[in-house]
């Protein structure tokens, strides 16, 4: 038996009956598709999606979006927040609108996250190229623009014949739902192809359900990592988020309390353990406490679980300083759980951690090394309160509207950001209670993830206030999703933290010997030449209002508790702005993130911190 449908019906058809399946629950892999239409696009995907809605033919509900970069970073806060189980899949017309999704490609690839990304592509048969928007390639007319796509997708197909579609089809789910594959999947669909009726077998349309699986450890790869773990004196986990999406935080948690090993997290990690479990001793890196980062230092063996190590996880490799440490790596992905030479157990990481705690029975930390975790983390605990109630003037210090939003969150709450000076303080100061409060995208570190992301993850987890954090400088780069939450009636609570300028990048350039030069949103002084001339007459505030959110506008720390509760017994997308000082004072890491300083200069401040910069790069190792 077969169907007559174009490419573009078949694909909507497909996509509404694919499942996945993990510990006996079932749900929709994919939950609807973004889009934004253009002529490559509107009369294929567009008419399919049409039709599925007016027939019920296919159930896949069409999301607009205002930038097709938001529409894939929305897709990937709704995928992390349901633990990659679950995703959207988005269609973009030809060109601009392809490749404006290949920062998101980027994004999702990176963070291991599944997204299905449909660009659209010129004519297969090149009927009438070159097409508005074509890229024409002198040295092959097989190129377009998303080709782009190829690096940052961990599939890529172009669709030139409906034949194709069924292979590229399964293999796109295929890799979507391995857990260490997953990433930005990319088809390609030509505009004339997706128009073409082609007869399908039915079976293609049947229900299919991908099961995620959980890859048990080897035996003799376990017992190799028993033999370092149990042969350790000063251990550290650094909890990943893997754990997460395993939904290992118990199991994480049985192995902590059994072993006594003292659990730092990464930015993808946070909230895999509560922040007060005695074996919680936050953040490490380049951004984490204190407290991790002299543990990380003296660590004879690092258990890696479910992380990247990222150079803001390692310190840019300078975190671990005992000379013999040694990595034990669980990780789904083989090509993660080899890095630092470390040993490798391929496994999920509830499976892999259930097995450890099994197999390290009777093994315990030292009490005196238990003793000395707890009387740091109380330090610290004090140090953060500190920072939570500076009380700084005039504008409060950006450590203290972190520290209300803290405060006033309850355990189910989810808070997102994604890049500036928030993510470091975030991930240092931030008491998370709950493995999915914690939604900071760190992997691309993407401006304009924000507003995007957490109305992705709200779409996820209607029944959570999600407390979306972003700087005046992400909140220029891409606001216009207020406008899509306002038109879906998905509630947003945005914090608009207005420092005049990049208050991350002008503290990294100061500390770098270059002055905090082109950091600042300021006019531009006739007499100097600089962009440091007085503050600009923009007020966000105002624009957000234009875009159809509530406004607050919170000047103090009490205003900021009074708005943020205003914004949560509201049903409508509230925007609380504040003001914050960017000089500040933040608590040190007592960490270092390599970034060079030029090696010859005509300016003091650089030569500076050339000399500092050398001297920390000294600390810098390669693990082996
Ligand atoms: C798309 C993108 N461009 C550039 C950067 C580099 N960058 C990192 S933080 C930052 C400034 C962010 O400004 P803002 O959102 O106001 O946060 P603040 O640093 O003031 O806290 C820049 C430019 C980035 N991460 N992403
Ligand atoms: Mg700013």
């Amino acid at each position: 038996m077969t169907v007559r449908l174009t490419v573009a019906q078949a694909l909507v058809r497909f996509l509404a009956s694919q499942y996945t399946e993990r510990d006996g629950m079932r749900q929709r892999l994919v939950e609807g598709c973004w889009g934004i239409f253009g002529h490559g696009n509107v009369a294929g995907v567009g008419q399919a999606l049409l039709q599925a809605q007016q027939t019920g033919e296919a159930d896949l509900r069409y999301y607009m979006a205002r930038n097709e970069q938001a529409m894939v970073h929305a897709s990937v806060g709704f995928a992390r927040m349901r633990n990659r189980l679950q995703t959207f899949a988005c269609t973009a017309s030809i060109g601009p609108g392809s490749t404006n999704m290949v920062t998101g490609a980027a994004l999702a690839t990176i963070n291991r996250i599944p997204v299905l990304l449909l660009p659209s592509d010129f004519f297969a048969t090149r009927a009438a190229s070159p097409l508005l928007q074509e890229l024409e390639d002198p040295r092959s007319y097989d190129v377009s623009v998303n080709d782009a796509f190829k690096p940052v997708s961990r599939f890529w197909d172009r669709i030139s014949r409906p034949e194709q579609l069924p292979s590229a089809l399964l293999a796109a789910m295929r890799v979507l739902t391995d857990p260490a594959e997953t990433g930005a999947v990319t088809l390609a669909l030509p505009q004339d192809v997706q128009a073409e009726a082609h007869d399908w077998p039915e079976d293609l349309f049947t229900e299919r359900t991908w099961f995620v699986p959980r890859p048990l450890p080897e035996p003799s790869a376990l017992r190799r990592a028993v033999e370092v773990l149990a042969n350790a004196r000063r251990p550290l986990v650094i909890a990943g988020g893997g754990v997460i999406y395993s939904e290992a935080g118990p199991a994480l948690r049985a192995f902590a309390e059994a072993t006594g090993i003292p659990v730092s997290d990464t930015q993808a990690g946070k909230g895999a353990l509560a922040w007060d479990h005695p074996c919680a001793v936050g953040g490490v890196g380049a951004t984490g406490s204190p407290v991790a980062n002299a543990l990380a230092r003296e660590a004879d063996v690092i258990l890696g679980i479910g992380t990247r190590y990222s150079d803001f996880t390692t310190a840019s490799r300078t975190a671990f300083q005992h000379p013999g440490v040694k990595f034990v790596n669980l990780n789904v992905a083989a090509f993660d759980a080899g890095k630092h030479a470390g040993t490798s157990l391929v496994a999920d990481a509830r499976a892999g951690l259930e097995a450890l705690t099994t197999a390290l029975t009777g093994y315990r930390v030292d009490p005196e090394y238990t003793a000395r975790i707890d009387s740091a983390n109380a330090d610290w605990r004090q140090a953060v309160e500190h920072a939570y109630h500076l009380g700084h003037q005039p504008l409060p210090a950006q450590t203290e509207i972190l520290g209300a939003l803290n405060e006033f969150s309850d355990e189910r709450d989810v808070v997102v950001q994604a890049a500036g000076s928030m993510p470091g303080d975030l991930q240092m100061l931030w008491r998370a209670r709950d493995p999915k409060q914690y939604h900071v995208e760190y992997g691309y570190s993407c401006m304009g993830y924000e507003i995007a992301g957490g109305l992705g993850a709200k779409m996820a987890a209607p029944d959570r206030e999600v407390f979306v954090l972003v700087g005046d400088g992400s909140y220029l780069m891409m606001a216009q999703e207020i406008v899509t939450a306002v038109s879906e009636g998905i509630k947003l609570n945005i914090v608009l933290v207005q420092n005049q300028g990049f208050g991350s990048i002008g503290a990294l350039s100061e500390s770098l010997g270059s002055q905090r030069f082109g950091t600042r949103y300021r006019y531009r002084d006739p007499s100097s030449g600089l962009l440091d001339g007085d503050v600009l007459p923009v007020d966000l505030a105002a624009n957000a209002a234009s875009l159809g959110a509530d406004v607050i506008r919170a000047r103090t720390v009490k205003d900021l508790q009074a708005a943020l509760a205003q914004s949560r017994a509201s049903d409508r997308t509230t925007v609380t702005y504040i003001e914050a000082d960017p000089l500040a004072p933040v608590p040190s890491s007592e960490s270092w993130w390599d970034v060079p300083v030029s090696q010859t200069s005509a300016l003091d401040s650089t030569q500076q911190a050339r000399a500092a910069y050398a001297a920390a790069k000294r600390d810098q190792r390669i693990y082996l």
